[in-house]
């Protein structure tokens, strides 16, 4: 992520963080939900379309950026950047590293298309959609936290292939729908079907990217969303 954090001044952030709160100020008078809180991943637990339990956290080298806000910054909407600059509200799994999240008691179900976005901090350089600056991550999801079935993920090359963080996250302090539509929010999609499953209720993503350095290598968590909740 080195190279997003250089291409992100100072300026430009405070600017954005403004906007940010601007529309969150504006999605709460709207009547937006409560900030993300940690629900748990017990199946009794309140059902979220947004990540809200952690099962695991295991961070490759090089990772540390984001987990002073862990794991808080991984719960609820994204916070993209739009197409040509990658978000910086995210948690860094470093080199090789790996995370299992869970949605409260909610499961994701085998719907038409699409059942679950991943959003990562990926940008098109120059606003150019043919050279994307991405560090993708294999993608496994599970109904018991036991049995995996994964995602075929090509990081050898673009436009990698079955990965997630290939795609800019458009969503940003969204409310309603428009944060359940890939078209709208960007981010990477997966479909169960592809993997032969119905239900799942537990999403792991492991850094493929082998990208980095400092404190934020390999694969950037912003946020995940199911499309079809059980
Ligand atoms: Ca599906
Ligand atoms: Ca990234």
């Amino acid at each position: 992520m080195s190279k997003k954090r250089i291409d992100v001044g100072r300026d430009s952030a405070f600017a954005g963080r403004s906007i940010v709160a601007a529309a969150v100020a504006l999605a709460g008078c709207a009547g937006e939900s409560a900030p993300p809180s940690d629900l748990g991943c017990d199946a009794g637990a309140p059902a979220s379309r947004t990540i809200a339990c952690v099962v695991a956290f295991s961070p490759g080298e090089a990772s540390g950026f984001g987990q002073s806000h862990f794991p808080e910054v991984i719960y609820g909407s994204p916070k993209g950047g739009g197409a040509e600059q990658g978000s910086l509200d995210v948690l860094s799994l470093g080199r090789g590293g790996e995370i299992v999240v869970g949605f409260g008691g909610g499961a994701i179900a085998d719907g038409e298309g699409p059942d679950l976005l991943i959003f990562e901090n990926p940008f098109y350089i120059g606003g150019d959609p043919d050279h994307v600056f991405a560090e993708p991550g294999e993608v496994s999801v599970s109904d018991d936290g036991e049995a995996w079935a994964t995602f075929p993920c090509d990081a050898s090359a673009p436009p990698y292939a079955g990965c997630a963080g290939t795609h800019p996250v458009l969503a940003n302090a969204m409310s309603g729908e428009a944060l359940y539509d890939p078209m709208i929010a960007g981010g990477d999609a997966f479909d169960l079907a592809d993997v032969g499953l119905s239900r799942a209720r537990f999403v792991k993503i492991r850094d493929v990217s082998n990208k980095g350095g400092g404190d934020n290598a390999g694969f950037d968590l912003d946020a995940a969303a199911i499309l079809h909740p059980e």
